[in-house]
């Protein structure tokens, strides 16, 4: 497999972390965001969003990370990134989602430019904005967790679809800053996360 991805591209951090705990032999084409390669004709035409990640397996070529990792799941089941019992295979989406749409979008980089652009918010503004949404999201993730008890990772004891999108959401939280101490449950999965292999070597600079 080929992922399209960018370094700090916490959506293209996702897949590469689902790649490595399924252990899929995958290599890297790197889309330099800083320099708008991602609006290049060339990337446009695989990806008309102009987003990172892209995941190509052969002919089939899929954009947004969510939509890769099941794919992924649907091919290579083992080991599978969601728990068996359908409630709390809800549950993991519910929270995949609640970053996937909920924060996510409201901090990533074409927004924080067209803040800044459209609207003439200074640099500190924007930094301001991205970590309120992502602290205000990442409350709710919390909330969300703790009804479910005190599971070693999101969803049981072995990392998953949650986990997936908790960890790289929390370095993008780092970058601007936010105040996590109000979710040290999330802290807590994030270091245990990252003290695997798969959540290492997919990290930024692994
Ligand atoms: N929902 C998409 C989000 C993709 C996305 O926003 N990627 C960011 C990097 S994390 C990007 O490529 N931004 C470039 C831009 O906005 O121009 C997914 O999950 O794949």
């Amino acid at each position: 497999m080929l992922l399209y991805s960018y370094p700090r591209s916490s959506a293209s951090f996702r897949v590469r972390i689902a790649l490595h705990l399924k252990d899929i032999p995958f290599e890297i084409e790197s889309v330099d965001l800083l320099t708008d390669e991602q609006k290049s004709a060339r990337y446009l035409a695989l990806n008309p969003q102009g987003v990172v990640p892209t995941l190509i397996d052969g002919k089939v070529v899929i954009s947004q990370s969510l939509a890769a990792i099941e794919y992924l799941e649907e091919t290579h089941p083992t080991p599978s990134l969601l728990p068996k019992d359908p409630n709390d295979r809800a549950r993991a989406r519910q929270l995949a989602l609640l970053i996937a749409c909920e924060i996510h979008p409201l901090q990533n980089l074409g927004v924080l430019q067209s803040l800044g652009e459209r609207f003439g918010a200074a640099e500190e503004d924007r930094r301001a904005w991205a970590r309120e949404v992502i602290e205000r999201g990442l409350q709710a993730f919390a909330k969300i967790l703790d009804e479910k008890g005190e599971a070693p990772y999101c969803h049981g004891d072995r990392p998953g679809l949650a986990d997936i999108f908790l960890v790289p959401q929390l370095f993008n939280a780092r970058r601007f800053e936010c105040d996590l101490r109000a979710v040290p449950r999330l802290v807590e999965i994030d270091t245990r996360c990252m003290q695997l292999e798969a959540f290492r070597k997919a990290a930024p600079d692994g």
